[in-house]
């Protein structure tokens, strides 16, 4: 009898760079399993964005379905990126139970496998339920997801205080008690572990995740085994099966590369090598006014040539006549091509949020980091940046005096130096792994296996 085709659904989270690497890492299977049929399901807004760049096997294999975002018919966005993901979290799992059962209807397919972004951990019972594999994606890194998980441990010992902004140990307590995070403070601790627990459904849902994930059939994440080793094999212990399978940057070069529409590759040809502070706070972040104007004053004074990758209006954003005065070493746009932008030999340093996907980036430029974090894994992030990969230096804000300080030691001292060469270590690492006998190739291998199979 012959076998009906797979059809795998694919759950997106629609905000900041979740969605992107899903769909890279769904055409990559898809690429090795071109029989199998995938659904994509994510809001109207995010699959226009994300299926934007044609893919010739798309229109076949992967198609994308758009699912309600939940947001009230008259809805004006007043600046707070958190109350869309409140409306669009309030109306799943039921807006993607219904846009699968119009999927099926139209396919004829049943669905064989879920693979959803690691933060539905509602899919561990609806795959259950279907008698399917349940395949989440973590798009953060291998710490942030081990801090969710060993949630339980860590309230153990530090108590949990569920009021936003209060923590129930002091803030530079360690988690002396968790193997490789004695230097990890209470500090850095992602919201929702141990303070503000109940306060949004944003950190509702990642308390559910830390609980459900062991129940995965297999967890991929956007790592490589060999960046955090002592963690992953804490993990691998945890779960059924954990598949480091990227970085995604290296196994999927032509999903992360976009168009240079304001000249910065140009205008970095112009410089001298690794000269250059490159600005950049992610999709979401915007720092507050006083210390947009205080990064604003340090890049000035510094003298070093910077990319600021800027959002909103940066000629009302940034101090009157900065743009003008600093014409002549700077360059500010909407939107960079960060992915190159920080493989070019110019760049000396990436002032970043720490999202995930710039950290990988910076790696794989082997370009140091001024970290600067904001909301959810990044302050871990940081952390990690500058204590345990020593890759970079952390600011708790930009302040004029503390980010020249910064700039100076990655830009012109030793110090700086030492940081690029152990961040270029890291690079070879990643290289290594997704060669054809690497790491996360062969993760790659069982991953194809479980989700098609
Ligand atoms: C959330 O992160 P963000 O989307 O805010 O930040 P990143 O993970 O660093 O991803 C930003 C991506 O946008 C790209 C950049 C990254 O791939 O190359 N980009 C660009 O191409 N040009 C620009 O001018 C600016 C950015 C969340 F906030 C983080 O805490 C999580 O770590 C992350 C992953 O889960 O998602």
């Amino acid at each position: 009898m012959r076998e009906s085709p797979r059809h795998v659904a694919v759950l997106a989270f629609p905000f900041a760079t979740h969605a992107a690497p899903l769909l890279a890492l769904v055409r990559r299977i898809s690429k090795a399993a071109p029989a199998v049929k995938f659904s994509f399901f994510s809001t109207a807004q995010s699959n226009a964005a994300n299926f934007a760049r044609s893919h010739d096997d798309e229109n076949e294999a992967i198609k994308p379905y758009n699912v309600h975002d939940g947001l009230p018919e008259v809805y004006v966005f007043k600046g707070n990126p958190h109350e869309p993901v409140s409306y669009f979290l309030e109306a799943t799992p039921g807006n993607f139970r219904s846009a699968m059962e119009a999927a099926v209807a139209e396919t004829g397919l049943e669905i064989t496998c879920l693979m959803t972004d690691a933060f539905y951990w509602f899919a561990a019972e609806m795959a259950e339920a279907m008698g399917v594999p349940w395949v989440p994606l973590w798009t953060a890194g291998p710490r942030a997801l081990f801090v969710h998980v060993d949630a339980p441990v860590i309230r153990q010992h530090m108590g949990i205080n569920v009021e936003h902004g209060l923590f129930a140990a002091p803030e530079d307590r360690t988690l002396d008690f968790l193997e490789d995070f004695a230097t990890t403070r209470v500090a850095d601790l992602p919201d929702g572990i141990i303070s503000g627990c109940t306060e949004t459904p944003m950190l509702q849902m990642l308390d559910r995740v830390g609980v459900m994930i062991p129940r995965a059939t297999a967890v991929a994440m956007n790592s490589f085994e060999e960046l955090d080793p002592t963690v992953i094999n804490i993990l691998k212990s945890r779960f059924k099966k954990l598949l480091n399978v990227g970085p995604f940057i290296l196994t999927s070069p032509s999903s992360a590369a976009i168009p240079d529409e304001h000249g910065c590759l140009q205008w970095l040809d112009k410089q001298k090598p690794a000269s250059v502070a490159y600005i950049s706070f992610g999709s979401v972040i915007t720092p507050p006014p006083n210390e947009v104007e205080a990064l604003a004053d340090a890049m000035e004074a510094s003298g070093f040539p910077f990319l600021w990758s800027f959002r909103g209006n940066a000629e009302e954003k940034l101090p009157k006549g900065f743009i003008e005065r600093n014409r002549a070493k700077a360059k500010v746009v909407p939107w960079a091509p960060q992915l190159q932008v920080l493989l070019h030999s110019s760049v000396g340093v990436f002032v970043t949020h720490c999202g995930w996907n710039s950290i990988l980036e910076s790696m794989n430029g082997g370009v140091p980091m001024i970290c600067r974090s904001f909301f959810g894994e990044q302050p871990l992030n940081k952390r990690t940046v500058e204590v345990v990969w020593k890759t970079g230096l952390g600011v708790d804000q930009f302040t004029k005096d503390g980010t020249m300080k910064a700039l100076k030691v990655i830009l012109s001292s030793e110090e700086g130096k030492k940081m690029r060469e152990r961040i270029g270590v890291q690079r070879e690492l990643a290289v290594n792994a997704v060669q054809s006998d690497g790491s996360s190739t062969e993760n790659f291998k069982t991953l194809v296996q479980t989700v098609t199979n």
